[in-house]
């Protein structure tokens, strides 16, 4: 079983503008700290560490200025990186950071021909407009205004822009969704395995579905990784934690399905926040999700999955 190796460009995205609670800035130098781009190279990977991200424009204040200053930086550092054959890997920071990151990957697709789908893992839907969100905090908005919805004025300022298609993004692990919110992710028929869904029936089947769409065109798969997806008893670290979330069973399971797919394309990191994590724990156990993501596994045998003949 030969390793699919990626050239990997580590970009840290220290953002905490789009949330109330202080201490995301911190996210990227714990991650590197836990052994972020170690582990990758040890996997086989080739990895550039960027270093860390630098806002184009002022980025005072929590406001929508702020925020753009990141996604013009995010988005063109991201665009680059892909055009370079590059797999980005952002690391966070703030939800918001990922306009940035999807603009970035958009336009990329924009020139490779790939479809691009976006997998949410989330307690959160992060379908908010200003107009709905409860408390103004733009990571919780990213998908609203990616899709063009109202209220998000010279954040994307190119009146030609095309804006993503909420049917190409799939919310996975969705827990906690306000009302304004619910009606929107409803109206736009955005994609959501909630968290119901995967009581009941598993992470695999679900994930399963998403990837086969994704391979049919053989798209383009960009995860975003929310690290309050994963229950609170597994990753403290971040300030707005939900109960019930993933355990770190089904998060790796769903690490290693991705592996298998060969689909992932970019990847973002996202809301870490140290300053709330109990020693480390949840840095660690976001390196170790990665590794399982970019091909650590248990045995060097294909995956059970695959061993099955299909139709027995
Ligand atoms: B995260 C919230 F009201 N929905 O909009 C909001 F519950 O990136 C939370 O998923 C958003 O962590 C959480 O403020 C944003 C709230
Ligand atoms: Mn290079
Ligand atoms: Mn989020
Ligand atoms: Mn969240």
């Amino acid at each position: 079983v030969g390793l699919r190796t990626h050239r990997i460009a580590v970009i840290g995205a220290p953002i905490e503008v789009g949330t109330s609670e202080l201490g995301a800035v911190m996210g990227p130098a714990a991650l590197r700290t836990a052994g972020l781009v170690r582990v990758l190279r040890d996997l086989g990977h080739a990895v550039e560490d960027l270093g860390d991200a630098v806002p184009d424009g002022p980025a005072e204040g929590r406001g929508l200025p702020a925020v753009a200053a990141w996604t013009r930086a995010l988005a063109r550092q991201v665009e680059a990186a892909l055009g370079d054959g590059h797999l980005p890997l952002v690391a966070g920071g703030d939800h918001s950071l990922s306009l940035g990151t999807v603009e970035g990957a958009m336009r990329h697709c924009a020139v490779s021909g790939r479809r691009l789908f976006v997998l949410w893992l989330d307690a959160h839907a992060d379908f908010n407009t200003p107009e709905t969100s409860p408390s103004g905090n733009l990571h919780g908005m990213p998908l609203a205004a990616l899709c063009g919805e109202p209220g998000f004025a010279d954040l994307f300022p190119d009146p030609g822009r095309v804006p993503l298609d909420p049917a190409q993004i799939h919310l996975f692990g969705l827990r906690s969704i306000d009302a304004g919110e619910r009606a929107l992710v409803g109206a736009r028929r955005v994609g959501v395995t909630d968290m119901r869904e995967i009581d009941e029936f598993g992470v695999v089947a679900p994930l399963r579905r998403i990837l086969e769409r994704v391979a049919a065109t053989d798209g383009h798969l960009h995860v975003s990784f929310d690290v309050d997806f994963l229950d609170p008893g597994i990753a403290p670290g971040v300030g707005t934690t939900v109960p019930g979330g993933a355990t770190f069973r089904e998060a790796h399971l769903i690490m290693e399905m991705l592996h298998d797919s060969g689909l992932v394309r970019s990847l973002d990191v996202v809301e870490l926040n140290p300053f709330l994590d109990e020693r480390g724990r949840s840095a660690r156990v976001l390196v170790e999700l990665v590794a399982s993501l970019f091909g650590r596994r248990i045995l060097d045998r294909p995956a059970p999955a695959a061993a099955v003949p299909s139709g027995s």
